[in-house]
């Protein structure tokens, strides 16, 4: 069901008119109430009133994780701390964390976006929702929570951890909708049948899935196995928090980018210039209506393109392809770029492979090394030393065809690969200690 079909049905060029007027309110906001914007802007010879069309957003500077660093903890907000009413933060891999801020209004418009996304995912009033997202200073927990309240839907606030006691909560409460990374929804469905509940006894439909890239391949272990249609959610703390873009359960194909609040654009990854839409690069966003904590042209380090084709669900939004990988998270081994989703697609298609893996880099000498470690099912495991060997082999080679790059394969026992309870860490590199 479209929940605000007023907006999410908008004609484009309804829907550009609105950006545009939005987009200049929030320039002359960040420009008038923040000094490091303002230098920016002033450096780079822009003032409020050069934003005339949509495309003139390419003269503003970008936002990086860096600046928001540099500005650690509230130097972006543009509201006094008496009126932000929230406070966020999402962990880096630098150690300071990335602060964001909420206004009552800026929580009332992500709960309407997250009321939308899980509507679009086919949740109703009479859903009683399972959400495992962490509570917290992390975004999932809160944003899905107020969502879910605000559809009307009962909302079971589970949080993360304690996968058993989840597994009973959501057998006898009968929970229909599941909200947890794609990675846990795999760690409780494993759970599952050790505990001897077949997935069938739940009452589950559906899975709103996100925070961690994944791949088409895991889409369907998950559907497999808790027989579920799983539907996948985008969204990061700089920006909102969940509930920037979702898939429609009718397609099932790229996901619904909420325009009428986010401008996205698709940049080179390299040059960062701007690329025609449809093109694949790094999404970048400017929020439209954020109070507290808007950004403009925020890179977001997360690749993908943007799908302009109508979509049968009726939705006008544009939506943006499932996330291919990170820059951050690439891998240069040997020389050659790595991203851990190449190599999950490569096990995700191999039969006997479970959907746990570890990929692990060292560097001998000057030389980097790349380990990935693999669990096989059970019978496979129990299987003679050859076959096993024979298994290891046919991954090396996929792996060496699609990337071109050898790496050492360890199949290893079923439930030794450490389960997630929220977003999974699929890269050990030892490189860098
Ligand atoms: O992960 C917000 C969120 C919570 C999204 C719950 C969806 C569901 P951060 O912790 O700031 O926020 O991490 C944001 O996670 O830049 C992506 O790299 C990654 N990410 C989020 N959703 C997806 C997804 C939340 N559906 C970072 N597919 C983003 C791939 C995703 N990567």
């Amino acid at each position: 069901m479209i929940w605000n079909e007023e907006y999410e049905t908008l004609p484009r060029e309804a829907l550009e008119a609105l950006q545009l007027k939005r987009l200049q309110a929030q320039v002359e906001r960040v420009y008038a109430s923040v000094p490091y914007y303002r230098g920016k802007m002033d450096k780079a010879g822009v003032q409020p009133g050069d934003i005339k069309a949509l495309t003139d957003i390419k003269k503003l500077p970008f936002t990086t994780k860096e600046d928001l660093r540099k500005n650690y903890p509230f130097g972006l907000f543009t509201v006094p701390l008496e009126r932000v009413v929230r406070i966020h933060a999402s962990s880096g891999t630098t150690g300071q964390p990335t602060v964001v801020g909420y206004t009552r209004r800026d929580i009332k418009i992500w709960a309407e976006l997250m009321t939308r996304c899980l509507s679009a995912a086919g949740a109703s009033p009479q859903d009683i929702i399972h959400n495992a997202y962490g509570y917290g200073l992390f975004t999932g927990g809160l944003g899905a929570h107020y969502g879910a309240e605000n559809l009307g839907a009962t909302v079971v606030p589970v949080s993360g951890g304690n996968t058993k006691r989840q597994i009973m909560i959501m057998r006898d409460f009968k929970s229909t909708v599941l909200l947890c990374t794609p990675s846990y929804a795999l760690n409780l469905a494993e759970t599952m049948t050790e505990m001897g509940i077949d997935p069938s006894e739940m009452a589950l439909r559906v899975g709103v899935f996100g925070a961690e890239p994944w791949s088409e391949n895991m889409r369907e272990e998950i559907q497999k196995k808790l027989g579920i249609q799983a539907i996948d959610i985008y969204g990061l703390s700089e920006i909102i928090g969940p509930g920037v873009a979702i898939e429609c359960t009718e397609e099932q194909k790229g996901l619904h980018i909420m325009e009428d609040h986010f401008l996205p654009e698709i940049v080179d990854r390299d040059t960062f210039d701007p690329l025609p839409l449809g093109e694949s690069g790094e999404l970048v966003f400017t929020t439209l209506t954020k109070e507290a904590f808007p950004v403009i042209r925020y890179r977001t380090k997360d690749f993908s393109r943007i799908i302009t084709d109508h979509c049968s669900c009726g939705r006008t939004f544009y939506r943006m392809e499932k996330i291919t990988g990170r820059s951050d998270d690439m891998l240069i081994i040997r020389g050659v770029n790595v991203f851990p989703s190449q190599i999950e697609h490569v096990l995700m298609s191999i039969k006997d492979v479970e959907p746990h893996y570890q990929i692990i880099v060292n560097r001998e000498g000057s030389l980097d090394s790349m380990e990935v470690q693999v669990e096989v099912s059970e019978d496979i495991f129990s299987d003679a030393v050859k076959n096993l060997e024979t298994l290891a082999k046919q991954i090396q080679i996929e792996i060496k065809d699609l990337l071109g790059v050898s790496c050492k394969i360890s199949l290893v026992e079923p439930k030794t690969i450490q389960r997630s309870e929220g977003k999974a860490k699929r890269v050990i590199d030892n490189r860098k200690i």
